[in-house]
C-alpha cells in the first residue's frame, strides 16, 4: 500500500469543509421549505421530528463527556448540555424548540412524548446517539462538525420564514437566532480536537468518513420527513 502523506491542518480543515456539498441545506425538502413551499402541516411535521434530534443532543453530549478523561475538554464540552437543557437562569435550546412548536401550532406534550416521530428519523437520531456512546470521544467530537455549516441554514430560516410563513409567531424563530454564535463557538472547539487527534492520512480519511456519517444522519431525517409528506 502506498504511504500517503498526511494533510497539513489547513488542508485537512479544507477537506472537512468541502463536505458542505452533502449538508442538509441542499436536501430537496429543505430547498422547498426555504422557498416557502411547505404547508403548515409539513412545517409542523418537520418541527415535531426535529425535536427528537434536539432532545437527544444532550444525551449524545453527555455520552461524550462520560468517555472523555480530559478535564479541560470536559469543562469546554459540558456547556453544550446546558445550552440545550437550560439552567435556572436561561431556558435553553430544548425550551426554545418547544416555543417553536407552540409558534407553529404544536402543543408541548405532542413534542415531548415524540408521538409524531417517524421511524426513519428515530433510526437516524438513535444511530447518532449510539455513535456518541460507543466511538472514541474524539471521533464523536468530530461527528458534531456538521455544525460548521449550521450558521448558514439558521440564517436562511431567519431571512425567509417571516416572509414565507407569516403565520408563524416571530418568537418561535428565537432558537435559530440563538444557535448562530453557539455553533461558531462549538465548531472552534470541535475543530481543535479534530485537527489535533486525526494525524496520519488514514486517520484524516477516517475523520472525513465520520463527518459523512453525520451528514447522512441529517440527510436521512429529511428523507423520512419528505417521504411521509401527506
Ligand atoms: O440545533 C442544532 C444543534 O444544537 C446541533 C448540535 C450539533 C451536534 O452536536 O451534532 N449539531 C447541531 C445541529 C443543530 N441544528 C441543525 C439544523 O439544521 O438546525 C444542524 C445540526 C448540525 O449541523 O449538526
Amino acid at each position: 500500500m502506498t504511504h500517503l502523506i498526511a494533510w497539513s491542518p489547513a488542508e485537512f480543515e479544507a477537506h472537512l469543509r468541502a463536505k458542505e456539498c452533502s449538508y442538509h441545506i441542499h436536501h430537496p425538502f429543505n430547498r422547498r421549505m426555504a422557498a416557502g413551499q411547505c404547508s403548515p402541516a409539513q412545517i409542523r411535521a418537520w418541527v415535531a421530528n426535529r425535536f427528537y434530534y434536539q432532545a437527544n443532543i444532550p444525551l449524545k453530549d453527555a455520552a461524550i463527556l462520560s468517555n472523555c478523561p480530559d478535564r479541560d475538554t470536559r469543562r469546554q464540552w459540558v456547556v453544550r448540555i446546558l445550552d440545550h437543557d437550560g439552567t435556572d437562569i436561561v431556558p435553553g435550546g430544548i425550551e426554545a424548540w418547544l416555543r417553536l412548536g407552540q409558534a407553529v401550532g404544536l402543543e408541548r406534550e405532542t413534542l415531548l412524548d415524540h408521538r409524531h416521530v417517524l421511524a426513519g428519523v428515530r433510526f437516524a437520531v438513535d444511530a447518532y446517539v449510539n455513535f456518541g456512546r460507543r466511538a472514541p470521544w474524539q471521533e464523536a467530537v468530530c461527528s458534531s462538525l456538521t455544525e460548521m455549516f449550521a450558521p448558514e441554514i439558521h440564517k436562511e430560516r431567519l431571512a425567509g420564514w417571516p416572509t414565507h410563513y407569516p403565520w408563524i409567531e416571530a418568537a418561535g424563530l428565537d432558537y435559530f437566532r440563538s444557535r448562530i454564535p453557539l455553533a461558531q463557538r462549538d465548531v472552534d472547539h470541535g475543530l481543535r480536537v479534530t485537527l489535533d487527534y486525526f494525524r496520519t492520512r488514514e486517520q484524516q480519511q477516517r475523520a472525513l468518513d465520520i463527518l459523512q456519517f453525520k451528514l447522512d444522519v441529517l440527510w436521512s431525517m429529511l428523507d423520512a420527513i419528505q417521504h411521509a409528506q401527506p
